[in-house]
């Protein structure tokens, strides 16, 4: 068969590779203790459970066929009551919120619904890894400006806060082409949540280029300490050019239910409700019940701190900070976060010999399958958040995700504990 139309198409060129996919099975092929992917190895919470328990039995045969296509009514009307709020205006529940296949769905529906080829996509590195190729799907092109450690290479402890946009850099790479700008606060793998000013320099260059925000906010709930999420919808002349992307998974723990949303103006949200009617049709009605009554659940006590979107950081904060200490007993220096559920380790004084990896790959990817194999312990590189150009910040250090019980942890605990006492 000569032919090249049983080639992979172009547009899949270079995305063949998912991190994912990858250091999920190089775990389990080497039954190694996995910190890499971002889920808990814990039950959501029992008002979850109880939730889906009751879509289920509650005799009602509608929970099993399909509901309304851009949302089950019951869920965008939760969300509405939960974000009008918090967005500082009434979000219509009808026009204005989309329900997709987790988060990846509502990121994949925004960018087709809004890109058009050609378009220019800026995108803030570090960045969740489908960024990337879902501009390129889309018919556009990713421009990559990176969010700069100020303090690599420092002997001791550093923060999110320490990793800094340099504002110049960043307008350099808005132009006529540019559609869109995507980013990620709470910031995945960094921990950084943005600052009011940070977010008010974003807006300050959308607004002046007329260019639309998608925010991805899945890690909304999980600030430690001072730290305050800021909605960048919420800042002057940003609604009307902001799409908020949420996560149901992250929200409620349960990463395997899939749902998340899309919140903006019903113009803006129009693209991505044609996509996504086509693609999906809707989203599993039982479960989308389910978030529904989790939200409801919530609702009466959202400002208090009872509110298990207060309660699941402070339950996380031990957690992180058990890995903290270990890291800096190990002289892996950690970039302590200020949000999400990892934490970045640098590795550039670890002295490991990785002659037997793959030398094409970066040291991050290589040293993280070293550890995978030899100490029987998993993280994710990050380089792979990083474009070709910028690999070269983020293959210093290795991602571990920290929630997880507490065993799990006391076990990486061991392992590497074993493992200093051998440098
Ligand atoms: N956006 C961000 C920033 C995410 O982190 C995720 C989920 N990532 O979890 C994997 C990991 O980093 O280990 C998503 C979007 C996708 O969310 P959902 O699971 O709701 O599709």
């Amino acid at each position: 068969m000569s032919s090249n139309k049983y080639e992979l198409p172009k547009k899949f060129h270079g995305t063949e590779k998912n991190v994912w996919v990858e250091f999920s099975k190089l775990a389990v092929d080497h039954q190694a203790l996995n910190l890499g992917q971002g889920f808990p190895d814990f039950q959501p919470p029992q008002f979850v459970l109880d939730a889906l328990k009751n879509t289920v039995t509650n005799g009602n045969y509608q929970m099993n066929q399909y509901t309304r296509s851009y949302g089950h009514p019951r869920l965008v009307q939760a969300l509405s009551k939960v974000y009008s709020p918090l967005m500082n205006r009434t979000i219509d529940p009808m026009s204005e919120i989309l329900i997709s296949v987790g988060a990846y769905g509502s990121l994949f529906s925004s960018l087709n619904g809004i890109i058009s080829p050609g378009d220019e996509v800026i995108i803030i590195e570090p960045f969740f890894d489908c960024y990337d190729p879902m501009v390129k799907v889309a018919g556009g092109q990713s421009v990559f400006v990176p969010i700069r450690p100020t303090k690599a290479g420092v002997e001791g402890p550093t923060s999110s806060v320490d990793w800094k946009i340099d504002e110049s850099e960043l307008e350099s790479k808005f132009n006529q082409k540019t559609k869109a700008i995507i980013i990620n606060t709470p910031n995945n793998p960094l921990g950084k949540v943005f600052s009011r000013e940070e977010l008010e320099m974003i807006s300050r260059l959308c607004i002046k280029y007329d260019v639309i925000c998608i925010s991805d906010e899945v890690y909304e709930w999980l600030v430690f300490g001072e730290s305050k999420h800021i909605k960048i919808a919420t800042l002057p002349g940003m609604w009307e050019r902001t799409l908020t992307i949420g996560s149901a998974g992250k929200t409620f723990s349960a990463t395997g239910w899939k749902l998340g949303w899309t919140i903006g103006p019903a113009n803006l949200l129009l693209g991505a409700q044609c996509m996504h009617q086509n693609c999906n049709y809707n989203c599993p009605t039982i479960l989308q019940e389910a978030v529904a009554l989790a939200f409801e659940h919530e609702l009466p006590k959202i400002d208090t701190p009872e509110c298990y979107f207060k309660q699941l950081p402070l339950e996380i904060i031990p957690k992180r900070d058990m890995l903290i200490s270990l890291f800096n007993e190990m002289g892996m220096w950690p970039v302590i976060p200020d949000g999400g559920y990892f934490l970045m380790a640098d590795i550039s004084g670890i002295d490991v010999d990785l002659s037997g990896e793959n030398p094409e790959e970066a040291r991050d990817v290589k040293f993280v399958k070293w550890m995978t194999k030899n100490k029987k312990l998993t993280a994710i590189p990050p380089s792979v958040f990083y474009s070709k150009e910028h690999q070269s910040v983020g293959e210093n250090y290795v991602r571990f995700c920290f929630i997880k019980e507490d065993t799990t942890l006391n076990k990486a605990v061991d392992i590497l504990r074993k493992w200093k006492q051998t440098m």
